[in-house]
């Protein structure tokens, strides 16, 4: 686990946008991502034009929304990227991608999403192998703008095949793209060699509940960034269904600082 500062990792982080998140949340003081699995944009872009200054990054799944055409999909994406301009944040489409190079190629770049061309970050499962980094590079390459990649290493989900030997297999795929694996989503640090640093940002993150009766598992912020070593909580229902959605963001945000204060301070 890093006992580095963000901000120091901010100047020394070997992914462009890797340093731009660790930046920011030097800068703004939080490692809170909010998940914003909502079926309306509206909501979902007045919720962040809200939560805004409190989050580092927002976490879509652009395929829950109910879209009337390319249009409204275009419009949707340039107001999220301007509420990301104006308050600082990154946008991280929960993609996992999970195919061969060529096919994700063409998820990431085209359809009617065009992902790489609004998302800073994305993921992507390591059961296909290499040539799925290489594909989304690719991809990224074309784009002109940062983008940053976060290989699956282990999920939240009670029984998912993640973790263990399956992580580090995963890590080790990911040392064959330092430049644009900017690090996991995972349960807990993963340990660097020589000029590494891996940013982990852990879903499955909640203050009052222990899970959803379909397979999410949650932990505290405190356990994942201060006992785990993790960079960044994600927080969904946790926050969106609160009744209070600023004050609850608030209170995670300031949960997930002291918890990292605690961590460097040890
Ligand atoms: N998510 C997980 N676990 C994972 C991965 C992604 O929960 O291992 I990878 C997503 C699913 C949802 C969000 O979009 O993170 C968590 O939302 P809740 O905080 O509402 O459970």
């Amino acid at each position: 686990m890093s006992a580095l500062t963000y901000s120091s990792r901010a100047t020394t982080h070997p992914t462009e946008v890797g340093r731009n998140l660790l930046s920011i949340i030097a800068e703004k003081q939080t490692n809170l991502c909010v998940s914003l699995d909502l079926a309306d944009t509206e909501k979902i872009l007045s919720l962040l034009d809200t939560l805004g200054p409190l989050i580092c990054c927002a976490k879509t799944h652009v395929d829950i929304l109910p879209f009337s055409g390319p249009d409204a999909i275009s419009a949707f994406t340039d107001r999220l990227a301007a509420l990301a301009k104006q308050h600082n944040f990154l946008i991280f489409e929960d993609r996992k991608f999970a195919d061969i190079g060529s096919t994700v190629k063409a998820q990431y770049g085209g359809g009617v999403y065009k992902i790489a061309q609004w998302s800073h970050i994305t993921n992507a499962h390591s059961v296909p192998g290499p040539g799925i980094i290489a594909g989304l590079k690719e991809v990224a390459q074309e784009v002109g703008q940062p983008r940053g990649l976060l290989m699956l290493g282990e999920m939240s989900s009670k029984g998912n095949l993640g973790g263990g030997e399956y992580l580090q297999k995963t890590l080790e795929m990911a040392r064959g793209d330092k430049e644009f694996v900017m690090g996991f989503i995972a349960q807990c640090a993963i340990p660097p060699q020589d000029g590494e640093d891996w940013i982990v940002m852990t879903p499955g993150v909640n203050l009052g509940s222990k899970g959803d009766g379909l397979g999410q598992q949650y932990n505290t912020p405190d356990l994942v960034v201060r006992e785990k070593g993790c960079d960044v909580i994600i927080v969904g229902r946790g926050i969106i269904g609160a009744a209070d959605p600023k004050a609850t963001a608030e209170e995670y945000r300031k949960a997930g600082w002291e918890a990292y204060e605690k961590r460097i301070a040890a």
